[in-house]
């Protein structure tokens, strides 16, 4: 057994007794209390999972196993001459709770380097779609087809032990993150141009093999992944592509069935596409005033027309955080340190003076703060990666090594199918009449 797969195993072996002597002890035990606009208003703020790779703080932001991302920045292993984390050493953090060696991560990437092969037949599915299907569905469908080699499910189909659904987790898991860069890549290239087929470099890391089979190498890009995909790798477990993998999981689909359906979440625009909406919306401002360098009535007026359209400002607001989202300010301050007189980058620190306070006046907005969303897309750009249809494959990639760690838990810890309870207008309305 190799050392991450046996760490994991002492760790969530322990981690299954405590929680059956919770459940055993404490399950009366009142955690939370639910309300009516809860349940019409999209479950917010109900406790209700439990998840551990990651937590978040409605004013700290996201936490990954109690490390805020300027301690991950400081504290996880960098390869020679980098400057930011590899995201191998989140993945081994978030599936052990403890930070990895050096040695460590250079085992993860070479083992994700010896994992990463993709067969054919998988490409031909890929290719089997139009190149104007959207690069999100291209990407849940290349999951899909990837699903046919899933162990949990051979094993599963041929009777296994409920107490073995660990090992066969982390094996889909392992296969499942190392194979992305190039189904990921492949998908890119056939949409926007490149070799038809690359080979993953077992030497390099995972993010730097992903820059790379995008056909971006620049040193500072790597970096720019490196960071990318740390910091959108999770956010706690009720976001909607999380939970979905949590919810698809719980039934025992197995790792590519449970990811590819959180990618479908993920695709829409109030979650992970915005990405590409905040740069398309900011592509259409300058193309409208005319300017790359608008001023800030200019861009006052902008966000004004797009309210008044009944659209959304794509990058701002936040169903839990109540703040600046720590993942906006650390590509704000990457950008400080590497990036000189960029004008996208320069726009979306203008709209980050001017948004709030337009948000905030319109007196609905719980959160007028940027979230990271916002700043990811100007970062592409100015390394010449403007296909932005594109970037919400970037964060499934990335949102793959939390959800896919926390699904390795799940089957660890023997949690249960997911089933809450519905209620009707009805019931909500004979409830409002008992409590006049
Ligand atoms: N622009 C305009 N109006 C906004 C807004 C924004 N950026 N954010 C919230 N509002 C509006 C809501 O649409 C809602 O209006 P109605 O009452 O008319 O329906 C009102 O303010 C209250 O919403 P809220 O409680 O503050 O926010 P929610 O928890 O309902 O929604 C989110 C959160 C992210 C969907 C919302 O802020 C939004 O639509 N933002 C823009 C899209 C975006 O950037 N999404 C990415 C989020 C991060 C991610 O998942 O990747």
């Amino acid at each position: 057994m190799d050392t991450l797969k046996q760490l994991f195993f002492e760790k969530s072996n322990q981690a299954k007794a405590e929680l059956k002597d919770i459940v055993k002890n404490h399950s009366e035990l009142k955690a939370d209390e639910v309300n009516i606009g809860q349940i019409i208003g999209g479950s917010r703020g109900i406790k209700t999972m439990l998840w551990d790779t990651s937590s978040l703080d409605a004013t700290e932001g996201i936490r990954f196993r109690g490390f805020n991302i300027p301690q991950l920045r400081d504290i996880l292993p960098k390869p020679d001459g980098a400057r930011e984390p590899l995201p191998e050493g989140l993945f081994w953090l978030m599936l052990t709770g403890e930070v990895p060696t050096e040695e460590q991560v250079k085992w993860l990437s070479g083992e994700w380097g010896r994992r990463a092969s993709v067969d054919d037949s998988v490409y031909n599915v890929i290719d089997s779609m139009t190149v104007d299907t959207h690069p999100m569905t291209q990407f849940t469908v290349a999951v899909m087809a990837m699903q046919k080699d899933s162990i949990f499910a051979k094993r599963y189909d041929e009777g296994f032990n409920k107490d073995e659904y660990w090992d066969a987790m982390y094996e889909d898991t392992m296969n499942l993150i190392a194979r992305l860069p190039l189904v990921a890549s492949y998908i890119f290239r056939r949409i926007y141009g490149g070799d038809a087929k690359m080979n993953y470099d077992p030497n390099k890391d995972w993010a730097a093999n992903y820059a790379a089979l995008l056909g971006f190498d620049a040193p500072d890009f790597t970096d720019l992944m490196r960071l990318y995909l740390t910091i959108h790798a999770d956010h706690e477990g009720g976001n909607a592509s999380a939970h979905t993998v949590r919810l698809v999981g719980s039934t025992l689909s197995d790792a590519y069935l449970s990811f590819a359906a959180g990618m479908n979440a993920l695709a829409g625009p109030l979650h992970g596409l915005a990405n590409q909406e905040v740069i398309k919306w900011i592509f259409e401002l300058t193309e409208k005033i005319g300017t790359n360098a608008p001023t800030k009535e200019q861009l006052r007026a902008y966000i004004l027309e797009t309210l008044e359209s009944g659209q959304v400002v794509p990058g701002y607001g936040h169903a839990v955080l109540r703040q600046p989202d720590p993942r906006f300010m650390a590509q704000k301050s990457f950008a400080e340190t590497y990036i000189q007189n960029d004008p996208t980058i320069q726009i979306v620190w203008d709209l980050f003076e001017i948004v709030p306070e337009i948000l905030g006046d319109l007196g609905k907005v719980k959160n007028p703060w940027p979230n990271v969303d916002a700043h990811s897309g100007a970062l592409l750009c100015h390394y010449g990666f403007t296909q932005y249809n594109y970037y919400t494959v970037l964060f499934g990639v990335s949102r793959a090594l939390g959800v896919l760690a926390q699904l390795c838990w799940d089957r660890a810890l023997g949690l249960a199918l997911e089933r809450p309870k519905s209620v009707t207008t009805p019931w909500i309305k004979s409830l409002i009449n008992q409590n006049k």
